[in-house]
């Protein structure tokens, strides 16, 4: 690699797509690599991407026309085309995958997206949407259970965005066609501006590692605002960043003020122009520090390029951990197995920790090249420890005694 790969944005599925078919006419959205995949020929067609960007997934059995809902079918009909996809993301310095969970596509063939991207190592961010609770439990249920089981613990960098946020903001008789619109728009823009962060010409201190970091630590729902100042408008450049933190506090898929009130964290990010100023940038994220709990970890960035020449775009996208911290370590790498702790107590009353055995697999061996056998979003080539994340102790005790 020499640094002038690209960052690839991939949309999966319909909310995908939607999604794609905005993003692709943002400014700085031909500096990256858009791709999409879904069964469904008709969203695919409308991302308005050029056909050699585009996969058309299982088309052999569902002819096109989506998966119905069905996770199982989106998984296998995009596990189906894994060496194009292969093909396609290779050489990415950085992938960024759009979906919205729920349906079939994107639920079921997420997962097997991320394994391709782990396989040939690419950093990644999912940004998923999580259905309208009114959807019904079913799509609910299928989207949560994917995001926890399949995306949060493997991906690099999970943004969950529920979209019922869009009710704590949106006047009740907004046209459900409109508020998905508005979403999109977020989404896009969101999409893009994290890419900025991730790309040359970061001036302040947000790098993948720390936005990892800050991301992969506990499961977390993300909110975002995003406020614009577009080079035509009229505005005054000291009224600039007053303008762009009350456009992201009314953003649609922020779910307000309070939100950010009650935010554990949050990654600030400012694009403009050559013509962005040290004073401006300050300006506005201190003004954005004002709606941050003081104690809550902020990431901030700033990227100034061509594309944003007299315009610019302020995101936040507020984190808020859904679990408790983790407890510290006792002693590493000694681990405790919690089933064996509580069903055996030690005969000597002394700790019954065990030595983990660190076995990391190093090749698929003839395995390797083929496709891979799946059965519940699992790779049944890879080994069961592995799948399972089954600790394996060393045979021997970290302290006294004999089994
Ligand atoms: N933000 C946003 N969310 C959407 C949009 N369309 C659908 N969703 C959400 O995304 C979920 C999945 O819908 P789709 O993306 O259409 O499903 P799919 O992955 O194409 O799966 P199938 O159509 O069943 O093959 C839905 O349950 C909605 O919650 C959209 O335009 N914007
Ligand atoms: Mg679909």
């Amino acid at each position: 690699m020499n640094g002038n790969e690209p960052i690839t944005i991939l949309a999966v599925g319909g909310a995908g797509c939607r999604i794609m078919r905005i993003l692709r006419t943002l400014p700085g959205a031909e500096a990256m690599r858009l791709l999409a995949i879904d069964t469904d020929r008709a969203a695919l067609e409308a991302t308005g991407l050029p056909e050699a960007d585009r996969l058309l997934a299982g088309e052999l059995w569902r002819g096109g026309s989506g998966c119905g809902g069905s996770e199982l079918d989106g998984q296998r009909a995009v596990a189906h085309e894994r060496t194009n996809i292969e093909s396609l993301l290779r050489g990415s310095r950085f992938l960024l995958v759009l979906c919205g969970l729920g349906g079939g596509t994107a639920s079921g063939g997420a997962p097997v997206v991320l394994s391709v991207a782990a396989k040939l190592k690419i950093p990644n961010l999912f940004i998923v949407t999580l259905p309208f609770m009114l959807e019904g439990p079913r799509r609910r249920n299928l989207a949560e259970r994917v995001l926890a089981e399949n995306l949060f613990d493997v991906a690099d960098a999970v943004v969950a965005l529920p979209d019922d946020l869009l009710f704590s903001t949106l006047p009740g008789d907004t046209p459900l066609a409109a508020a998905f619109e508005m979403a999109d728009r977020e989404c896009a823009a969101t999409a893009l501006a994290l890419s900025a962060i991730l790309s040359a010409g970061n001036l302040l201190n947000a790098d993948l590692a720390n936005f990892t970091a800050l991301l992969k630590r506990r499961k977390s729902l993300c909110s975002i605002g995003v406020g614009m100042v577009r080079g035509d408008e009229e505005c005054r450049a000291e009224e600039v960043p007053e303008k762009l933190v009350s456009g992201m506090l009314a953003s649609p898929l922020l779910g307000g003020p309070r939100v950010l009130r009650e935010a554990d964290a949050a990654v600030i990010s400012l694009l403009g122009g050559s013509d962005l100023s040290i004073g401006d940038t300050r300006n506005t994220l201190e003004l954005v520090a004002k709606y941050l709990p003081a104690e809550a970890e902020q990431l901030t960035a700033a990227s100034a390029s061509p594309d944003w020449q007299g315009a610019r775009q302020l995101c936040v996208l507020a984190v808020k951990y859904s679990e408790p911290a983790p407890e510290l370590p006792a002693r590493h790498p000694v681990r405790k197995r919690p089933e064996a702790a509580a069903a055996k107590p030690a005969a000597s009353g002394g700790d019954a920790e065990q030595l983990v055995l660190n076995l990391s697999p190093v090749s698929k061996g003839i395995m390797e090249r083929t496709t891979p056998v799946m059965w519940n979003n699992e790779d049944l080539d890879e080994p069961t420890f592995k799948r399972r994340n089954v600790v394996i102790d060393d045979g021997r005790r970290s302290s006294g005694g004999t089994r």
